[in-house]
């Protein structure tokens, strides 16, 4: 399980990312450049511990989706995935609200394995995806735990998960917090890619801000880095014609009191962005935003869809490019 040497290249083109919506188009990226050129810093906030494993959503789907390994029906977990052993385990009492399927058990075995060992989360992903071909740089935004923590309006503090597949996203959300935030440090390829002059763009992924950007924004130092970088920063809007591709995002926002609408993605990520993508569905909102906006079609289906979009989000970034030089 060596390191690939293109990997002691630096990358090109950075992307923030959180699970399904940003490895689609991850993929994309990962098939337009070459793929030494791709760095994905994925978040780590819906991480945590459960019946002795760390858990990682969203690097799992991040690395599953660039291997083709990944389950497309369920959006999380492994193609052709079987479940003896949750079955074994929930029949001797186990808890079988968090589903692992045989394959996906053994990188959380051996991922626990090599942490317990003292191995890095960095280092331990850029083993995995070595070891399932991956020519990308996939870094966990931070080797340190940052937990997302749901508010929800009945005062209750739900560690992600908890929210997310226990209680399927009922709850009222009132806000969100991350802990270990505050202590944590960025990746260090994440730090050097956004300080590099050289860079061609960021990419923010048609991601959840509150849950899946927002956890990497808070480790300290990174919203700043964003901030100072010299490449064009292009956010893709995860609202399509007032409802969120998938997961809970319409829902939060409502509870929260702001516009479903790709002017809350905006307003959300202003302070560093240089441009924005908003599906053709919502075409006529391109005049109000106050920020270089692209329409272009944004549903990712199947791959075509993933590679036009990366295609047509790096053109946007180096027209963007071209205009601050
Ligand atoms: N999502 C579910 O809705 N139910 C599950 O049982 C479940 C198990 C699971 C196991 C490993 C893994 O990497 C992801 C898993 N997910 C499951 C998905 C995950 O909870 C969310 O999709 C992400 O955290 C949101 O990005």
């Amino acid at each position: 399980m060596t390191e690939p040497a293109e990997l002691r290249e630096r990358p090109s083109v950075l992307a923030l990312s959180g699970g399904v919506g940003g490895a689609k188009l991850a993929l994309g990226l990962y098939h337009v450049l070459e793929p030494w050129q791709l760095a994905v810093a994925v978040n780590t906030g819906d991480d945590f511990s459960h019946i002795g494993l760390h858990i990682a959503p969203d690097i799992d789907t991040v690395m599953y989706t660039l291997a083709g390994e990944n389950n497309t029906e369920l959006g999380w977990g492994r193609a052709g995935e079987t479940w003896n052993f949750m079955d074994q385990f929930g029949q001797l009492g186990g808890d079988t609200w968090f589903k692992l399927g045989d394959g996906d058990l053994a990188v959380h075995m051996r991922r626990q394995q090599l942490l317990d060992a003292g191995c890095p989360l960095s280092e331990v992903t850029a083993r995995f995806c070595g070891a399932k071909g991956i020519h990308a740089h996939i870094w966990p935004a931070s080797d340190e735990p940052v937990r997302t923590i749901v508010h929800t309006a009945d005062e209750r503090k739900l560690p992600f998960q908890n929210y997310f597949v226990e209680e399927q996203c009922k709850p009222r959300a009132r806000g969100f917090s991350y802990e270990g935030a505050a202590s944590s440090k960025p990746n260090q390829g994440l730090v050097d890619a956004l300080a590099d002059p050289s860079l061609r763009a960021v990419i923010i992924c048609p991601s959840n801000p509150f849950v899946s950007i927002d956890p990497i924004l808070k480790i300290p130092g990174t919203r700043d880095a964003l901030r100072a970088c010299k490449a064009a920063i292009v956010a893709i809007s995860p609202i399509v014609g007032g409802n969120a591709i998938k997961g809970p995002l319409a829902k939060m926002l409502g509870e929260l009191g702001s516009p479903v609408s790709s002017r809350s993605i905006l307003d959300h990520y202003r302070d560093f962005l240089s441009g924005i993508v908003i599906d053709e569905i919502d075409a006529e909102l391109a005049a109000t935003m106050d920020l270089p906006t692209l329409v272009a079609p944004t549903v990712m289906v199947d791959l075509d869809d993933k590679t036009k979009l990366a295609n047509t989000v790096l053109e946007f970034a180096d027209h963007l490019a071209m205009k601050s030089n």
